[in-house]
């Protein structure tokens, strides 16, 4: 991996960062590309990189993990605004950032790129820290040899133990559900059976249990990121909720379905 590319992310502490060309990636929306300021046809490159999430709580919360913090959505706007315009001025082509709200499959492009293997659980799961991590990517029109890329490389993606704990876990499997994380998420009035599956599982937002019952995610790394590191909630409930104020809402990843999503999870759970 060339010298300017590391720096830029160790400056960051992101330590896990690869780059593989766009054809081994799988684009699913290339208009995502184009209102980024991208020519779709000139993609060459895509740098993937992890941005761990992880703190010991030391307490079970209603809250899931990678919402814990503020919004990592937020973090990633942030990132890309500080480094684009390093990368500009390093190698001169265009660039531009994406996370979730991406134009290619994260995890799989992830695998391929070697950040880690492929869970059964549907995540990437890297050596250091578990599948606690957020995936983030760099589009560019760089050729793949700007970044030190090994053109013989092979990218295929590795698998996971593949011991089953995640199935066994997972409710979703469990009681022939859709996923509990979805659920908690869906906006409106939810059907009684969905009412009894989040109350049954006792999650205000998102899930975790193939997660935690991973044995890639036992003794994992905290993060170093400080974003990460604080303003962090574990248990949330109602007059909290009630009190926090609408810029400090708009901060959390439970806002995005707006205060009566998360209010009617937390009235299902009192
Ligand atoms: C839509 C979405 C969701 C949906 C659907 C999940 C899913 N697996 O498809 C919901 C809301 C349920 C969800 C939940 C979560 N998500 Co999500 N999600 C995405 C998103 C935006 C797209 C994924 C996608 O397109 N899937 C649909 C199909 C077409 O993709 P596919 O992989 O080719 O399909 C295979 C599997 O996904 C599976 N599948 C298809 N549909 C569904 C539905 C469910 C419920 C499951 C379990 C599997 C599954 O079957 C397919 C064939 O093998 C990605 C970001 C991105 N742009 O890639 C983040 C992403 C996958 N999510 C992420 C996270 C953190 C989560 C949660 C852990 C959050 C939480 N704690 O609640 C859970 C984990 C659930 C799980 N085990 O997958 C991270 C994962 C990071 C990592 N380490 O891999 C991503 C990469 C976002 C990011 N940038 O970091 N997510
Ligand atoms: S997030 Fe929960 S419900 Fe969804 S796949 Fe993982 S364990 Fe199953
Ligand atoms: S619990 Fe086992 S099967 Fe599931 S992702 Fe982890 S290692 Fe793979």
């Amino acid at each position: 991996m060339c010298k300017q590319l590391k720096n830029i992310f160790l400056n960051e502490k992101i330590e896990y960062f690869s780059a593989i060309p766009i054809n081994e990636c799988n684009v699913r929306r290339t208009d995502v590309i184009e209102r980024a300021g991208l020519d779709p046809s000139k993609v060459k490159t895509a740098i993937l990189f992890l941005v761990p999430y992880y703190v010991e709580d030391n307490t079970i919360g209603n809250i899931s993990l990678y919402a814990r913090s503020y919004d990592y959505h937020y973090y990633m706007d942030e990132l890309f605004e500080r480094i684009i315009p390093e990368l500009n001025s390093a190698f001169n082509v265009k660039f531009a950032g994406f996370a979730d709200k991406s134009p290619i499959e994260e995890t799989e492009a992830a695998a391929k790129s070697g950040l880690g293997v492929r869970g059964k659980n549907y995540l990437l799961i890297n050596q250091e820290y578990g599948s606690y991590v957020f995936i983030g990517e760099i589009l560019t029109e760089g050729d793949p040899s700007l970044f030190g890329i090994d053109p013989n490389e092979e990218y295929k993606e590795k698998m996971c133990l593949d011991c089953g704990n995640c199935k066994k876990s997972c409710p979703m499997e469990k009681d022939k559900m859709p996923c509990l994380s979805f659920v908690t998420q869906q906006k409106g009035q939810l059907p009684d059976e969905q009412i009894e599956y989040i109350r049954k599982y006792g999650s205000a937002w998102g899930c975790d249990l193939c997660q935690t019952s991973c044995p890639l995610n036992k003794n994992v790394k905290e993060t170093q990121i400080d974003f990460f590191r604080v303003n962090r909630i574990v248990n949330l409930d109602i007059k909290t909720l009630d009190q926090m104020s609408d810029e400090e809402f708009k901060k959390r990843a439970f806002s995005w379905r707006k205060r009566e999503t998360i209010k009617r999870n937390l009235k299902i759970l009192q």
